[in-house]
């Protein structure tokens, strides 16, 4: 590779810069492959999938495929050899009449398949259009990937019908706990300038299977409440128009006041006539507008955010009355379960914050419209290093739900420091209350049904059409899109994730690597274990045992063991000179630990039983306890700090060791991030010792040097 020349502008496509594939060998294989390129059928999504395959096939394979007809597929798949004009690439519908090569029942909405044919074509076929454009996508990963393209049978359908990225972006271009400089949208006021950015935003999103997208802010101030108003509509109808060409629907994030900011009304009481009449009016009118809209994404009552409270209703009677304007349009409301009291008092114990979700909306469970999805953090706190899984995840059985991820790294590092969230978000799919019933079981039934039957809950079978999963958004207009490259990863992660949960982690890193560095084994093998390891390394240096927080307030980047100890936020730790962490248990605590099925109530009731990693988060225990590794709890505070600097030095020596094989700018980017989060783990490592050794006055029983 040349190194000087192939600079940061080499990976603004991200994982589909399409570099040529050095491989001379495999370049001629694809390209017997590749030589026609026939699409049937029209449509914005399936002439996408020409477009993108024909830019892949050029960039990759430097060569042009001919147009092949319809005409000449239908004779090539009867024949079952031989069709005339050569193999294909034939991309169309799985029931088009020309290609009879799959039973189409299978695939179903979005599904799609990829398949040999007897001459040699490739079958890229979709249940729909949007699975058309998903196989296209898929079949440019396999040549990304350098996979064997012989008697390929792949079958894919997404397990999740909702897979969102919700952006905070602000009308002002600012980004809310955005990393990655500015808004790809909004630029001081004006919206979707940036035309050539969101294209290539929304083909990189609809690569990986993301299929909704908010535009804006879930903190709606005055500029972006007018987004539903006619003069702004235009612009966000044009930046819908591109994602519709990517299968992607746009969604907004509403201010649940604006009947009274912009329709001048006296109230935004959701069961006075004139409100609901408002919201039906704007509504039409907005989807009108913007043909696919997917609907509204709404933080009510939470952090000084308008909602239902204020009028004595509840969040159905809210999420209801948007549902019913969005209906007859097929819209959903995303409805936040983010509902906590911010204005706590630190000297209150009883009240608890990650009891908040559960306790307002399990009330609720079964009394929310077919087209509302209420999103829930994947932690009954806010997206900390460690947190429980939030039991209202497992708890709603008759409300569709979204699992809500935070792909932005607010909490973990803020794409300064290196963190691979995604065994962070398999752990959280993977858990279960103990009986087998898993996070990623518990959203999916809602997509699919499966299992819904068996388990006697047809109420819930009925009600599964529209859940699945959202995650916050890390990109922004720097030039590699995640401001750190392999904050990448993430998103690209994400989307993986949200189409299929049973990935792993390790494999979809791998692709990501491939994809968006090359080839070379040397890059893949250091930099999967960099990713692999990341996450426990940024959790070993940070807040300890699952206690959270420790942050500096308001930006929330650096260690700050008392930030938020005595604030209104409901954040606490309760360090002493004898003991850390927040009794969250039933018998002696706040209760939160009985908010879990049986099984994992009971584990989590008994600091005998409950995780290490969690400790801290459910109990408040003396420094001296031992842990299951048979460490003290303040032996493994100073301990795993000590580990955490050795091994965050370890990823840059790691990412060194591969310097003369990737591009000098990309190498010389990440080096200056890795080279900050060495020095500023040793900050966090010195600032947490220090301060539980002067509370505990307990020495290091290594001797090494604490302040
Ligand atoms: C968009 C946390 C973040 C806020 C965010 C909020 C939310 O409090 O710090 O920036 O607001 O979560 O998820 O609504």
């Amino acid at each position: 590779m040349d190194r000087g020349q192939a600079g940061q502008e080499a990976y603004e496509q991200a994982w589909l810069d399409y570099r040529r594939i050095e491989d001379e060998t495999l370049r001629a294989r694809y390209a017997a492959v590749c030589g026609r390129l026939v699409v049937i059928g029209d449509g914005a999504e399936l002439a996408t999938a020409r477009l993108e395959l024909r830019r892949a096939i050029g960039g990759l394979l430097g060569m042009a495929p001919v147009d092949g007809s319809a005409e000449s597929v239908e004779a090539g798949a009867r024949a079952g050899e031989g069709g005339m004009g050569g193999p294909a690439i034939v991309v169309g519908l799985a029931d088009a009449a020309e290609i009879e090569v799959l039973d189409t029942g299978m695939l179903g909405e979005e599904g799609y398949a990829i398949l040999s044919g007897a001459d040699g074509s490739v079958y890229l076929l979709g249940g729909d259009a949007k699975g058309a454009l998903y196989a296209a996508f898929g079949f440019i990963r396999l040549l990304c990937t350098g996979r064997d393209l012989s008697d390929l049978r792949i079958v894919e359908r997404p397990a999740y019908p909702l897979r969102m990225i919700d952006h905070w972006d602000n009308a002002d271009g600012s980004v809310e706990r955005g990393y990655a400089g500015g808004s790809l949208f909004f630029e001081a006021g004006r919206l979707g300038e940036r035309a050539a950015r969101i294209r290539d935003y929304a083909r990189l999103s609809a690569s990986i299977g993301i299929n909704a997208v908010a535009i804006n802010n879930v903190n709606v101030h005055a500029e972006e409440t007018r987004l539903l108003s006619p003069e702004r509509l235009e612009d966000v109808a044009r930046v819908a128009d591109v994602f519709r060409e990517y299968g992607i629907a746009l969604y907004l994030s509403v201010n649940f006041a604006s009947p009274m900011a912009l329709g001048g009304l006296a109230t935004a009481d959701p069961l006075d006539p004139a409100v609901a009449a408002w919201w039906r009016e704007t509504t039409a009118e907005v989807c009108r507008r913007i043909p696919g809209f997917g609907g509204f994404v709404v933080k009510a009552d939470s952090e000084h955010r308008p909602g239902p409270f204020t009028y004595g209703r509840d969040h159905a009677d809210g999420a209801n009355m948007l549902a019913d304007a969005l209906a007859p349009f097929g819209g959903t409301v995303v409805w936040r379960c983010f509902v906590y009291d911010c204005k706590q008092d630190w000297r209150d114990r009883r009240t608890d914050r990650a009891r908040a979700a559960y306790d307002h909306f399990m009330p609720l469970d079964g009394a929310f419209r077919d087209n509302v999805v209420l999103q829930i953090k994947h932690g009954p706190m806010d997206f900390q290093v460690r947190e429980p899984v939030s039991p209202l995840l497992l708890g709603l059985r008759r409300t569709q739900i979204a699992l809500e991820l935070q792909i932005t790294q607010e909490y973990t590092g803020q794409q300064r420091h290196l963190c691979y969230l995604l065994p962070m978000w398999k752990e959280v799919l993977a858990f279960d209350g103990g009986d087998g019933w898993t996070v990623a079981d518990a959203v999916g039934r809602r997509a699919v049904g499966e299992g819904d039957e068996e388990r006697g809950d047809a109420e819930v079978a009925r009600r599964n059409r529209r859940g699945g999963v959202a995650a916050v958004s890390n990109v922004g207009t720097d030039a590699n899109w995640t401001g750190h490259l392999l904050a990448q990863a993430n998103w690209y992660g994400y989307g993986r994730l949200a189409w299929n949960p049973s990935l792993s982690a390790e494999a979809i890193g791998r692709e990501w690597i491939r994809m968006a560095l090359g080839p070379d084994p040397v890059v893949e093998e250091t930099v999967i274990r960099m990713l692999m390891d990341s996450y426990a390394i940024y959790e070993s240096y940070t807040a300890p045992l699952g206690v959270g927080w420790m942050v500096n307030p308001h930006h929330h980047y650096g260690p700050n063991v008392d930030g938020y100890e005595y604030s209104p936020w409901g954040t606490y730790h309760y360090a002493d000179r004898d003991g850390i962490g927040v009794d969250r248990t039933v018998a002696t605590g706040t209760g939160y630990a009985g908010q879990y099925p049986a099984a994992a109530a009971a584990l989590y009731e008994s600091p005998d039983t409950c995780p290490d990693e969690l400790l801290l988060f459910f109990h408040h225990v003396p420094y001296g306890m031992r842990l299951k590794s048979g460490k003290s709890v303040i032996q493994h505070i100073y301990d795993t700090r000590f580990e955490g600097v050795d091994r965050a030095a370890g990823l840059l020596a790691a990412w060194d060791g591969i310097a003369d094989r990737l591009p000098v700018r990309v190498h010389a980017s990440v080096r200056e991030r890795l080279a900050h989060q060495a020095e500023h783990a040793r900050e966090w490592r010195d600032q947490l010792n220090t301060y539980f050794y002067r509370k505990s006055g307990i020495p290091d029983a290594c001797g090494r040097l604490i302040y």
